[in-house]
């Protein structure tokens, strides 16, 4: 038998190969790339705990390959091949999101690794949405949209043998997934050629950009890497003197002691020149014109909130929002700012609080001095009393996922607008499940499963039982 390249690894190539492509075709991302860099180390050394704790929860040796990217695809059958795809690299849904909320025609999730091993290794993920067709009222466009995008393949030949020979096998080797790596790159990859004439690329773009931005192009460009910054705050300042405009306003928590989730923040997409197919259908012959839909993302990870954590951050996040709202070309953002912050206070901002209230999921691991204790015989048989005689520690487990409210004001952004919408929602799990073909994980689950491992092997290392 030869020998199979781990998921793991894959997902790694992928991940790397991704980057250096979006490099060559969005210049602006190798600048944020060295701005992230730039930040991120001086934060470091500035914060010496930040950087054990990190260490602890095995984040620091994954930060410089951390990355997100995302795409949008047109049918169930691009989604569903597209999760075989992910597969391949270990990543599956997790999470369903309703951009409907901010009126934006797509639903989504994120394939992503789940097990902390793979997490650790690598947590490449990939925010990946679903267009829905019914958001074109007109039943003839609706229709044309659909014939066009039911002509197009997304998939190599070749990836598609891979992926299943990768099934049939339970692997890849290390010559096949170098093949797969370049075959899967194929469907992520900028065509400046529109599959269609201009007339319809601009019916279909006047129903909804991202409409024209899914049906006529021939895949699923990636739209934006997203590396992971460890002050936000310091890159969204830095950003202009590198010659990058950022959106008005970080989306997602305020700043604070113990981040939150997730805070991000984006540049405007860029207008890149396109190609309009001749009436004869020749790309060659063809009439310019011009399409937004690439931009650059960068984001911030705090600590994962359970359900209860995760219900008072989306009171006081809709009650920032209800209060003082930011327009069009970024308007009222420093109330907006204000307003988050002051709302933010009823959130406690320590571990201690945020552990005690079970509003945060958390890591345990044994300290220096529990282990030493347990060599003595000595333990206490319950983590609260291992905890308050220091003998186990916790820290904050990293959210790994994306918040919807987020999610639709970086669409919005990259529309052209830094307006914020509160629409109602009206999203449709069990439609986007039927198309994938699978469940999507949930990501409490998750949280809690990796929380209750943490204790059990911390228990197990300095507890009772340890002897
Ligand atoms: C995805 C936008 C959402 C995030 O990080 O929340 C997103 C898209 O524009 O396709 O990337
Ligand atoms: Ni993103």
């Amino acid at each position: 038998m030869p020998e199979m390249l781990s998921p793991d690894a894959i997902r790694t190539l992928f991940s790397a190969a991704m980057s250096e492509m979006y490099r060559q075709e969005v210049p602006q991302y190798g600048t944020l790339m060295s701005l992230v860099e730039d930040v991120n180390r001086a934060t470091l050394s500035a914060e010496p705990e930040l950087a054990r704790r990190l260490e602890r929860a095995g984040e620091l040796a994954r930060l410089s390959d951390e990355r997100h990217g995302a795409i949008r695809l047109g049918t169930a059958q691009e989604l569903a091949t597209m999760a075989r795809l992910f597969a391949v690299m270990g990543m599956h849904p997790v999470g369903y999101y309703d951009l409907s909320v901010a009126g934006i025609p797509v639903h989504s999730t994120a394939f992503r690794p789940i097990d902390d091993a793979a997490l650790r290794a690598n947590p490449f993920r990939v925010f990946t949405s679903l267009l829905r067709l019914d958001a074109i009222e007109d039943e003839a466009l609706r229709g044309e949209a659909e014939a066009i995008l039911s002509r197009r393949a997304i998939f190599t030949p070749q990836a598609l043998e891979l992926i299943e020979r990768g099934e049939a096998k339970g692997g890849l080797t290390a010559p096949e997934a170098t093949q797969f790596v370049a075959q899967a790159l194929e469907t992520f990859r900028w065509h400046a050629h529109a599959t269609v004439d201009r007339a319809t690329y601009e019916r279909l773009s006047r129903v909804h950009r991202l409409v024209a931005d899914v049906v006529c192009f021939k895949g699923p460009h990636i739209n934006h890497l997203t590396p992971r910054t460890l002050d936000i705050e310091a890159v969204q300042r830095q950003m202009p003197a590198r010659g990058i405009d950022p959106k008005a306003v970080i989306e997602g928590p305020p700043e604070r002691a113990c981040p939150l989730l997730l805070r991000q923040t984006s540049f405007k997409a860029l207008e890149e020149p396109v190609v309009f197919p001749a009436d004869d259908g020749s790309p060659q012959a063809g009439e310019a014109g011009t399409h937004t839909a690439r931009f650059g993302e960068i984001e911030q990870r705090g600590a994962a909130l359970t359900p209860k954590g995760r219900a008072l951050y989306d009171a006081l996040l809709a009650k920032a929002r209800a209060a003082a709202s930011v327009g069009a070309g970024g308007e009222g953002s420093q109330d907006y700012e204000t307003g988050l912050a002051d709302a933010f206070t009823a959130f406690p901002d320590t571990v201690d609080a945020m552990r005690t209230q079970a509003l945060a999921y958390f890591r345990y691991t044994p300290t220096e001095a529990g282990l030493a204790a347990a060599g003595r015989g000595e333990a206490a048989s319950d983590i609260e009393a291992l905890i308050d005689a220091g003998h186990v520690r916790f820290d904050p487990i990293v959210y790994e996922d994306f918040l919807p409210v987020s999610a639709a004001g970086i669409f919005q952004s990259n529309l052209g607008t830094d307006a914020q919408s509160n629409a109602d929602a009206s999203g449709s799990r069990t439609a986007f499940e039927a198309a994938l073909g699978q469940p999507v994980a949930d990501e409490f689950a998750l949280y809690e499963e990796a929380e209750a491992r943490s204790a059990a092997a911390a228990l197990e290392a300095v507890g009772a039982s340890a002897f």
